[in-house]
């Protein structure tokens, strides 16, 4: 079984990560492999001035040998640099500690919710966990994620489709990748970015803040992974739970959804059909890859909702836990607009929801078991019954 756990708060020493159940004999350079997507994570038009002090990279320091896996967990620890600046009121030790309390809770963030659920005083206790910081260990769990389903040939790309009111169409066919990683807000569209970057300012001259939607696809993925039999193991399910658990995500459309919402049933369904070079396959896609919770052979594919970030330059009007006065609620600093590092999060969640399909299914101690079991299933997939 695949599983990874990530550990720190954000202005602590460091974000650790443990993935277990990888492969052995899988290539893994963190400079290579993790750092790109660490940077990639790190990077959009619209982020605070935190990202201008950490400079994420990963450092293994257990489960890879020579630039292998072992097949043993594999520990990753991504430092925090802003944690020279935060020693004092993120001291692990009792003596002489003394917490400047934070208790004007934001509205959106999960500060109340977190305060009520633990019985806390201090807000600082929920938001240091809470906050989007701890989506850099997830990136580097995907990035290992992405290298053992780059083994079994699937790829995944992200890019952004909306951003306030500023959007584009949903692509429906070949996104150009290279243009969306040049764009600041990772859109391909080169006037619609332009736009987004545009209302991106404008909101940060305003002291708010925006969301948007991004677009996540994985191509090359084998038909047959995940399940229909239970419904924790139908892989929408799955990929739905993943992305919603991406700090401030709403929503998740697997395929067309909100489309197919609207639409009669023959607009909707997609018709399979068979030849002998590419074997069963689909005329459209707008099932997402996914039909009752099981890969169809078609790429996967889905949108992925944020909401606008919640901490606003003008605060909303909020509560102070200590007294129940209505305040202004608590500012250090925060982002405008997280939707291109986070099409880079959800990303790195369906690698890692793909990986994990994919060990249950074609299992292996070693990459090249895990290769030759869907070599052999992908023959035997293309096959007439
Ligand atoms: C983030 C780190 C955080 C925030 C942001 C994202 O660092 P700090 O709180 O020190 O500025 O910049 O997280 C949030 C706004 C949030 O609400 O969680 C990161 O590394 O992505």
């Amino acid at each position: 079984m695949l599983r990874f756990l990530t550990a720190g708060e954000s202005h602590g020493p460091q974000l650790t990560v443990i993935v277990e159940g990888m492969p052995a004999g899988i290539s893994l350079v963190a400079a290579r492999d993790i750092d790109p997507d660490l940077r990639r994570r790190q990077g959009g038009h619209g982020r605070g001035k935190r990202q201008q002090i950490e400079q994420d990279a990963a450092r293994i320091v257990s489960g890879v040998r020579g630039g292998k896996t072992l097949g043993s967990p594999i520990t990753l620890v991504i430092a925090n640099r802003d944690w020279d600046n935060w020693q004092g009121p993120m001291q692990v030790e009792p003596r002489g500690f003394k917490a400047k309390r934070v208790t004007r809770v934001r509205p959106g963030h999960a500060d109340l919710a977190g305060v009520l659920k633990y019985g806390f005083d201090d807000a600082r206790n929920v938001l240091e966990r809470a906050s989007a910081r701890e989506t850099a260990a997830r990136v580097a769990a995907g990035a290992v994620a992405r290298t053992l389903i780059g083994a079994l040939g699937i790829d995944v790309h992200s890019c952004v489709i909306r951003i306030g009111d500023v959007d584009v169409p949903v692509p429906d066919g070949d996104v150009p990748w290279d243009a969306v990683e040049r764009s600041p807000v990772r859109c391909a569209d080169e006037a619609a970015s332009a736009r987004m970057v545009a209302a991106i300012d404008a909101a940060r001259e305003n002291g708010n803040t925006l969301g948007g939607t991004a677009y996540v696809i994985a191509s090359h993925v084998p038909a047959g992974l995940g399940s229909y039999v239970h419904w924790d193991r139908k892989l929408d399910g799955l990929i739905a739970q993943a992305m919603c658990s991406i700090p401030s995500v709403k929503g998740v459309e697997i395929g067309a959804a909100a489309l197919a919402a609207r639409s009669p049933g023959s607009n909707v369904h997609d018709e399979p059909r068979w030849d002998a070079e590419r074997g069963f396959h689909h005329l459209t896609n707008r099932q997402g890859g996914l039909a009752g919770g099981v890969t169809d052979g078609e790429p996967v594919w889905a949108l992925v909702h944020f909401k606008p970030i919640s901490t606003l330059l003008h605060p909303l009007r909020s509560v102070d836990i200590r007294t129940g006065a209505e305040i202004n609620a608590h500012y250090e600093r925060s982002d405008i607009c997280v939707v291109p590092a986070g099409a880079v999060v959800a990303e790195a969640m369906l690698a890692w929801v793909l990986a994990a399909a994919a060990m249950e299914k074609f299992g292996g101690d070693n990459v090249g078991e895990t290769r030759r079991a869907l070599a052999a299933h992908r023959r035997a997939a293309g096959r007439l019954r």
